[in-house]
């Protein structure tokens, strides 16, 4: 029996230790299965040499030594002279050709030295979190299996601050998270320390995050007092060696809620002098912390607006708190109101545009990628490029609230870039969304960009294995939003899966058709918030009696026996008119406005030719149904993948890639029925029927659907 045991418990640990459950995401370091590639390594690298000493420095020789004897599998010595096969990391500038002040304080560079002692390879940066990113660079390049014989890399963010928005409750809730409960363990903290904050701050560091939001937006005071302020500061000391600032949430009404303040107006001296102490504080327990995130006036939260002030002078209240400390305040634009009557998308813009100039040096407007609600495709948000004076920063949402939550296969690059890429032609052809928010459109003094995170404590991480894929290419992103999404999905692959030529490219092209693809199965040709009521998964774009009418899908689809679309031209509630002209005018006619934009911005009717030939409805039944076959082709795709790549992850795949094509089929079905009973248009014979009826599909119900907060 005890024999039988202790088999048992070796078996156990044996599969353990073998078993690619995803914790390791996207930092494996496995023997390179390229023989002739090792070899090369191999006579190319021995030996590391760390010219400094910082826990950053440690961290950057630990995950070297440990990245390059697994890879290579081989001994690694740390050398105190460099010689032949020696990796060194120095924040002294040698003399290499490269310009080390246009480095500044994140960037590195990589290079081989030529010289009389040969295969020496130089990670040089100004700062050790610099190198510690260009040791996570090298590793990549491994990974990925490049050559590192002759070197010459020089890499910058283009981006200051690249931001983590963890929308984590207390209660180790998550709104929108669909990875589990949120990792920090408050109850835990500031005691017990989990490895999975150090993996958490690895990851981060490897694709160049520089900061983390640990609260919601939808916030919580006690966050700010002693109690918790002790368990942040925990988080933070562990953050740190891995360039990792700590922000946190300030609910706009903590001076009443946990100050004993009869108000928390900002123009207020006690409530001013209430925020200067408590920020005070909050410094004596984190020196380097980053600052504040604030959502107010918006959902319900509290905001200067309560007291008939305005944001500027919200934003400035906090502003001027942390000023002295080097902290910052994100303010975010994500406002509208029930009752103002017009159009929700125009609110933001409507309310921000005035306000540019009057913020202080320390603020940043955060504003979300579209002017909705992080929807599966919206046009860029109007604000980009209207606000020259006040450096914007992007909101993107790397949970995948609107796009499947966690079961569905979406890769969110191509959505990322798209919104970067676009042309917002504030000062004439080529003024990017990327270029406004990298500062060279205006000349921002501070830069930043954030993504709301889907990470939880599912062991890997984020539910779904290419999960993983958006919070990589997030942070890719933020350091360089020139990469490309196929070169981010080539990268990632590799490193997380491996480097299997067919491999790569069969995963790459399904990942990078992935989100089209959810676009044509959930809402196409423009559509928007169509999906069920507050827990916002699947369809239900029947939905008209919600709290307010913008949260209804009928008030963003607009079908009738005409047609279906929202007009948001001069003609109707004329959104069109918050971007520029350029801009504008690429949407504003029906006849020239890209399929993909054409019922956001008009309404349209349902025998409207369209460019294919088709009729509108026509054309509305060709991309339901496409989505759906677009599905199947990534599950046959993922069906040859077997036997490429661990069992455990191509099951796990396997079985989410069956939830979204019933999924798929489900919003087709439920959205072409419902829409006929507009069109009146048969759904043409060669597509398959809906198996079920209208109303079995508007009688579905999610009451424990993950991600609303009241379900763990
Ligand atoms: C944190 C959407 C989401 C909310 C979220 C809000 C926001 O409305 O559904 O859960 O609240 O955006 O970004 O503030």
């Amino acid at each position: 029996m005890k024999r039988v045991l202790s088999l048992a418990i070796l078996l156990i640990t044996v599969c353990y230790s073998f078993a690619e459950d995803g914790y390791r995401l996207w930092l494996r370091y496995d023997k390179v299965d390229n023989a002739t590639l090792l070899q090369q390594y191999r006579s190319y690298i021995n030996s590391i040499v760390i010219n400094g000493s910082s826990p950053t420095f440690t961290a950057a020789k630990n995950e070297l030594l440990a990245g390059l004897q697994g890879l290579l599998d081989q001994k690694i010595s740390e050398a105190k002279q460099i010689k032949q096969g020696s990796i060194v990391l120095q924040v002294k500038r040698t003399e290499t050709g490269i310009n080390y002040d246009e480095l500044g304080k994140e960037g590195f560079s990589i290079v081989t030295v030529k010289g009389n002692v040969k295969n020496v390879t130089l990670i040089s940066a100004n700062t050790d979190i610099g190198i510690l990113y260009g040791v996570f660079h090298f590793l990549r390049l491994i990974q990925t299996q490049q050559p590192v014989n002759a070197l010459k890399i020089v890499s910058i963010p283009k981006i200051q601050l690249r931001i983590l928005n963890h929308w984590d409750n207390l209660n180790r809730t998550v709104e929108r998270g669909y990875a589990g409960a949120s990792i920090w363990n408050w109850h835990t903290l500031p005691g017990y320390i989990d490895q999975r904050y150090i993996d958490y701050a690895r990851a981060n560091a490897s694709i160049g995050i520089n900061g983390t939001v640990l609260t919601n937006v939808n916030a919580n005071a006690q966050i700010l007092t002693p109690a918790f302020l002790e368990k942040v500061a925990a988080l933070a000391n562990t953050f740190r060696p891995y360039g990792i600032k700590v922000y946190l949430t300030a609910r706009f009404s903590a001076p009443v809620e946990t100050g004993g303040l009869k108000t928390a107006d900002p123009l207020n001296e006690d409530v001013k002098a209430w925020w200067k102490r408590k920020v005070d504080t909050i410094y004596q327990y984190i020196p380097d912390f980053g600052g504040f995130l604030v959502k107010a006036n918006s959902e319900g939260q509290p905001g200067p607006q309560n007291y008939q002030r305005t944001h500027a002078d919200g934003a400035n209240m906090l502003a001027d708190a942390v000023a002295s400390h080097g902290g910052i305040v994100m303010w975010r634009a994500f406002v509208y109101s029930n009752e103002t009557p017009t159009d929700r998308v125009k609110q933001a813009y409507d309310e921000f545009k005035p306000l540019d100039g009057q913020f202080r040096k320390n603020v940043l407007v955060q504003v979300k990628n579209g002017p909705l609600d992080f929807q599966p495709r919206e046009p860029f948000h109007p604000l980009f490029g209207a606000m020259p004076q006040t450096p914007l920063m992007m909101e993107f949402q790397v949970t995948m609230e609107y796009l499947g939550q966690g079961t569905h296969l979406v890769y969110e690059a191509p959505l990322f870039k798209e919104c970067l890429d676009a042309d917002t032609y504030a000062k004439g052809k080529g003024s990017t969304v990327a270029k406004v928010i990298d500062g060279s459109i205006d000349n921002y003094s501070i830069t930043g960009i954030a993504g709301v995170s889907n990470i939880g404590n599912e062991r890997n991480w984020t539910n779904h294995p290419f999960g993983q894929a958006n919070w990589y290419s997030f942070g890719r992103l933020a350091w360089d939003h020139d990469l490309s999404a196929a070169q981010i999905a080539d990268e990632w692959i590799r490193q997380t899966f491996t480097n299997n030529k067919i491999f790569v490219a069969s995963v790459k092209e399904m990942m990078l058709g992935s989100r089209q693809t959810m676009v044509n199965y959930m809402t196409p040709l423009g559509l928007h918030h169509i999906m069920g009521t507050g827990h916002h998964y699947g369809p239900a774009p029947w939905v008209s009696n919600a709290g307010r009418a913008d949260w209804n899908p009928v008030y963003y689809h607009r079908a009738d026996s005409i047609g279906i679309g929202f007009n948001r031209t001069a003609s109707g509630s004329d959104a069109l008119s918050q971007y520029t002209k350029q801009a504008a005018d690429q949407w504003k006619d029906l006849d020239n406005c890209p399929d993909d934009y054409l019922l956001w911005f008009h309404h349209v009717a349902w025998n409207h030719r369209m460019r294919s030939g088709r009729t509108l409805w026509d054309e509305l039944c060709y991309r339901y149904n496409s989505g759906v076959d677009s599905v199947r082709r990534m599950q046959n795709t993922w069906e040859k993948m077997k036997g490429l790549i661990d069992d455990e992850r191509f099951r796990q795949t396997k079985m989410f890639l069956a939830i979204q094509e019933h999924d798929a089929v489900w919003w087709r079905n439920a959205c072409l029925l419902y829409f006929q009973t507009f069109s009146r248009m048969p759904i043409p014979p060669n597509y398959e029927k809906p198996d079920h009826t209208l109303e079995y599909y508007k009688g579905l119900r999610f009451q424990y659907a993950p991600g609303t907060g009241n379900n763990l």
